[in-house]
């Protein structure tokens, strides 16, 4: 099976954890597109969306889902993202696609994450995958030695030769050449530097359960 077909395979099988009745949470990304287009199928079931893009808002409301402010809603039932790397614990490197603070902030509000990934995201230690963090744009330079001083090497995310603007009118620093061993430390630390957003680790906002697409099928990691 292709990439492309593992990521349909997850994206079907996460429809069993939608509520029918609910508003669930929706993420980012190339398989939660494919949750989207399989999510059409029940779009009459549900009442309807949160989600953590303009993106995913869009292509939602496409096929007619509608998509709720985080505000006006209260806990949800399911939250199904993606992930960049996910350990066996279901803890998480997200934000390649710059969605990570709003992706954080569902998944906050959700009971339970899914998350729908290919298998070549499981990894024994997070770190492979640039990790992601949302900065305020003045404090890079200083964010930018904090990390270099654990061992890291930064870059600033640049998207048509620009520096990538976030949905929340934001930069991007994209950290290489971290094993992140305890992502619970890791997070809680990163997490309180002056001018950090959002660090893309998710440990306090791991999955409960992850569909890995395999050659064999659907694995379930809980
Ligand atoms: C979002 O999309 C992100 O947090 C993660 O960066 C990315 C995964 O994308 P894909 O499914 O395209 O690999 O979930």
């Amino acid at each position: 099976m292709t990439q492309d077909e593992l990521k349909t395979l997850v994206g079907q099988a996460a429809l069993q954890y939608v509520v029918p009745g609910d508003i669930v949470g929706v993420g980012t990304g190339s398989t939660v597109n494919k949750f989207i287009d399989a999510l059409a199928s029940m779009k009459d079931q549900i009442k309807g969306a949160v989600s953590s893009s303009v993106i995913s808002t869009e292509r939602l409301k496409a096929i007619g889902i509608p998509v709720f402010d985080a505000n006006e809603v209260g806990e949800l039932s399911v939250y199904i993202d993606g992930a960049d790397e996910i350990d066996g614990a279901g803890c998480m490197i997200k934000g390649g696609g710059a969605a990570l603070t709003r992706e954080k902030i569902v998944a906050a509000q959700a009971r339970r994450f899914v998350c729908i990934a290919d298998e070549s995201k499981l990894v024994q230690v997070l770190g492979q995958f640039p990790l992601p963090v949302e900065v305020i744009p003045m404090a890079t330079r200083r964010i930018t030695r904090q990390f270099e001083a654990m061992g890291g090497t930064v870059t600033l995310r640049l998207k048509d030769g620009v520096p990538l603007v976030t949905d929340n009118g934001q930069h991007i620093l994209d950290v290489r050449g971290l094993q992140i061993r305890d992502p619970l430390a890791f997070e809680s630390e990163v997490n309180q530097w002056p001018g950090v957003v959002t660090v893309g680790v998710f440990a306090h906002q791991r999955a409960q359960i992850c569909l890995l697409g395999t050659a064999s099928g659907v694995r379930v990691l809980n």
